[in-house]
């Protein structure tokens, strides 16, 4: 038999076929998967294709509609094409019922951007069914720009790329690095994330086994609150490329069996040892690809997971010691559990059991309350607060009596309705009093949400900040409605520690906050509260779980 082919960088560890036990467990996983609705049904899937055919049209139209203006010949007009291409978990294939469709619109070189901020939101309304577009935001001024819509029920993330190319047909793919030549780093940027999701792809053995591992890996960390590229854990992409190196190591093997490799495997990873699912490559552009022995900055990633697309960069430089420290304990307990699946001791469901952040983890919280007087200057603002929270969380790290400091994946938003300024003072300092009964908390999806386009990569100086006086809420005449998002760091506190002295860190950090570019002292606020876990506020407890009390003071 001719040697089988290698994936990835080194051999393979088993080419074994699963077993009838392995097989079993792979169809257990699946129906607790479809329990825990993570699938979403055939109607559903139906209508999201019928929603990317009717996109991809109304490309095309705008694509014409440009050449025309620019006076382009007939027959140019008629082939300049247009293509959109899918990035995210509904090109991964592992899309719920709740996940938006991430889509990348590709357009020849006489097409601007400008172009498709201007005509495409028209083009869309015009094109769609009466009332199918329940939702249209356009942020242009975004590190990576986008208009982020709602069709028919569907969230769609539409960015744009444009290439130095006179026609884009329908069998073009992005796989050739000769096509980045010439581009804006912006139209760079917007392809990577297509580009990456597709090698990931072409670089597994069976796409439909890393999809069903990944599915399971995803749920996992998102129970486990460690999911969230923001906030120093590994994002979608991270999780992605670590299921897809286990996948080439054992090319035969079912999901379940990937799961539980990928637990020992990863678990015992010798980082800062990279992840990568090919051999790191050149290409054409002066930019710069991930490397340690020249970048003295890429020394410094704890957990070093790669891109395989040119040019690849590591998806995980937001990790710290702290968060390093609690995916590693999840990966050991993840390792626990699965052995025992398969021993028949466990079940799936109970490696997808919730987090205990809030009420077991730790005694200790900081509360990082940002807050504002108008609900858009707090959106931008919160936004911009979350994406520093890992680098107080690394320098409270740096504290001799924190061993350690874990962030949690989500902020929480609240409103809250003051009467006078006293109250007002209360509530930016993190009382939750006079906090409205009437409105819904929630927490922020930590992933998709405009904001975060802007803000997760702390670049969020491009953003355009609300007027200070568009609308201040006012009800009568003193009320004033206050708006919070609050980012909770659990602390675990060296025994022999006397007393705890984090003011220099929580001011630094303040500090730096504050003086943002686009910081309106007027509007903005910034706090950090020490909170103990039985102070801990109702919201943040799902249904079931219990907050901790305060302990009875002991008679000795
Ligand atoms: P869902 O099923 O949609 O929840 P997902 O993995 O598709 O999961 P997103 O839609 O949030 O998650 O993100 C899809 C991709 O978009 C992942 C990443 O390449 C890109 N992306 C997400 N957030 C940002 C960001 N803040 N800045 C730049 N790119 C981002
Ligand atoms: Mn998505
Ligand atoms: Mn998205």
């Amino acid at each position: 038999a001719p040697p089988a082919k290698q994936w990835g960088v080194t051999p393979a560890i088993s080419h074994s076929f699963p077993n009838e036990r392995e097989l079993a467990s792979n169809d257990a996983l699946i129906a607790e998967l479809k329990r825990q609705n993570n699938f979403e049904g055939a109607e559903e899937t139906e209508k999201r294709k019928a929603t990317l055919q009717l996109i991809q049209k109304i490309v095309v139209q705008f694509v014409k509609h440009v050449s025309t203006l620019r006076n382009l010949p007939q027959s140019s007009v008629d082939t300049a094409g247009g293509k959109i291409f899918t990035f995210g978990s509904y090109r991964l294939g592992v899309y719920g019922p709740g996940s938006d469709i991430d889509t990348l619109v590709v357009v020849p070189k006489h097409v601007t951007r400008e172009d498709f901020f201007e005509h495409v939101p028209s083009l869309l309304e015009r094109m769609a069914p009466p009332d199918a577009i329940q939702e249209l935001t356009p942020v242009p001024d975004a590190y990576v720009p986008i208009i982020k819509l709602e069709l028919s029920g569907i969230s769609i993330d539409l960015i744009f790329s444009r290439l130095e190319l006179v026609s884009v047909p329908m069998t073009l793919t992005l796989k050739d690095t000769s096509i980045l030549r010439g581009l804006e780093d912006r139209d760079l940027r917007s392809l990577n994330g297509t580009r990456v999701t597709d090698e990931i792809l072409e670089l597994v053995p069976q796409q439909k086994t890393f999809r069903t591992a990944l599915r399971g890996i995803k749920l996992w960390a998102q129970r486990r609150a460690i999911y969230a590229n923001v906030m120093g854990f590994p994002g979608g992409v991270a999780w992605a490329m670590l299921v897809a190196r286990v996948c080439q190591l054992y090319p035969q093997a079912t999901g379940s069996v990937i799961i539980s490799k990928f637990f020992f495997l990863i678990g015992n990873w010798k980082w800062p040892q990279p992840v990568m699912l090919k051999q790191i490559e050149s290409g054409p552009l002066g930019v710069r690809v991930w490397n340690p022995t020249i970048y003295p900055s890429d020394k410094f990633h704890l957990m070093p997971i790669i891109t395989p697309a040119y040019p690849s960069m590591c998806a995980t430089h937001n990790i710290t010691m702290s968060t390093k420290a609690i995916i590693t304990k999840e990966l050991q307990r993840g390792r626990e559990i699965t052995d025992k699946i398969f021993a028949g001791q466990m079940q799936w469901k109970d490696l997808f059991t919730k987090h205990t952040f809030f009420t077991d983890d730790y005694k200790y919280y900081l509360s990082v309350v940002s807050s504002s007087r108008t609900k858009d200057a707090q959106h931008v603002w919160s936004g911009f607060v979350e994406s520093k929270v890992r680098l107080l969380v690394a320098s409270l790290e740096t504290q001799g009596s924190i061993s350690v400091a874990r962030p949690f994946n989500k902020g929480f938003d609240r409103e809250h309705h003051c009467n006078g300024d006293a109250e007002i003072e209360a509530v930016l300092n993190g009382d939750l009093k006079y906090q409205a009964t009437n409105v819904k908390t929630e927490t922020t999806d930590a992933v998709n949400d405009p904001k975060h386009i802007a803000a997760a990569q702390g670049n969020a100086g491009g953003m355009p900040m609300p007027n200070g006086d568009s609308e201040l809420h006012t009800n009568g005449e003193s009320q004033q409605t206050i708006y919070t998002t609050t980012y909770y760091v659990g602390l675990e506190i060296i025994q022999d520690a006397k007393r705890l002295d984090i003011s220099y860190q929580t001011r630094e950090f303040t500090e730096m906050c504050r003086n943002w570019t686009n910081y309106q002292r007027e509007l903005n606020s910034l706090f950090i509260v020490h909170t103990r876990n039985y102070d801990l506020p109702s919201d943040v407890f799902g249904p079931g779980e219990v907050k901790p009390t305060r302990p009875k003071k002991k008679i000795t």
